[in-house]
Parts: structure tokens; C-alpha cells; sequence
């Protein structure tokens, strides 16, 4: 069983932490909490670098291997890190579980030393028809990010 976990902080005051587990060649169990959003739908992805030094906006594009573009999590043609929306509640916060295929902590795809990004808005899926739907799903801005590390 390989674990890692990213602890996420904001400036507006959003915290969490996400924890992945990977058994083998298997799915990825992804499993969070986020307190201090705005109740409703937010986009959430793997981003490709592992960079915070200007904050969010340094962890660069969505996670995206092999050339795909932004898509669903249960589409073909979707970006690796396009792990779709979380939902927060009422009082701000949001627990789920994300159990999915291409989001390996072993090997050229790792997500390990990458960033987990939460947004402001929801993602649209790349169902949206705006000229972002395509490549970000047109989730707004980046609220909160942590960096992928393993865990002993
Ligand atoms: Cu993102
Ligand atoms: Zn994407």
C-alpha cells in the first residue's frame, strides 16, 4: 500500500487535507475534508507541478500525461488530474471519498510531488461551451492548493 497525503492552505482562509491510498497497479482511494468554502460545487484537480512559491497559480496547468483534454472523470478524453467537483455544505465544509484510474502514486504518472487545486467555481466538465470549458472547465480561481507527498 503506497499513502500520501497534501495539506491544503489559503490566504481566504480554506483548509484541508487529502489523503490518497494505491494498493498495487490498482485505483487510487482519494479521501478529503475542506472547511471554509462557499456552500456548493467546486472544481478539483491534480495540477502538474508541485510548485507553490506565488501560491496557487504557480502549480501550472491540469495534470494531463498524455495529451488529453479537459474532460469528466468518467469521460475517455480527460486530463489524468481531472478529478471533477467536491461538494461543500451550508457550514463550509466538504468530506468525500474519489476512487479513480489514472491517478497513480508509483511510476511516469505519479501524482506524488504534484499539487491538488480546489476552485472557486464549479468545473463544467468541459460540457460548459465556454472558451474554457476545454481546458480548465472554467472553475474560476484557484481558492486553495497542497502539495503530494508520500507518507512513511
Ligand atoms: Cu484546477
Ligand atoms: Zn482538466
Amino acid at each position: 500500500m503506497v499513502k500520501a497525503v497534501a495539506v491544503l492552505n489559503s490566504s481566504e482562509g480554506v483548509k484541508g487535507t487529502i489523503n490518497f491510498t494505491q494498493e498495487g497497479d490498482g485505483p487510487t482511494t482519494v479521501t478529503g475534508s475542506l472547511c471554509g468554502l462557499k456552500p456548493g460545487l467546486h472544481g478539483f484537480h491534480v495540477h502538474a507541478l508541485g510548485d507553490t512559491t506565488n501560491g496557487c497559480m504557480s502549480t501550472g496547468p491540469h495534470f494531463n500525461p498524455i495529451g488529453k483534454e479537459h474532460g469528466a472523470p468518467t469521460d475517455e478524453n480527460r486530463h489524468a488530474g481531472d478529478l471533477g467537483n467536491v461538494t461543500v455544505g451550508d457550514d463550509g465544509t466538504a468530506t468525500f471519498t474519489i476512487i479513480d484510474n489514472q491517478i497513480p502514486l508509483t511510476g511516469p504518472h505519479s501524482i506524488v510531488g504534484r499539487a491538488v487545486v480546489v476552485h472557486a467555481d464549479p468545473d463544467d466538465l468541459g460540457k460548459g461551451g465556454h472558451e474554457l470549458s476545454k481546458s480548465t472547465g472554467n472553475a474560476g480561481g484557484r481558492v486553495a492548493c497542497g502539495v503530494i507527498g508520500l507518507q512513511g
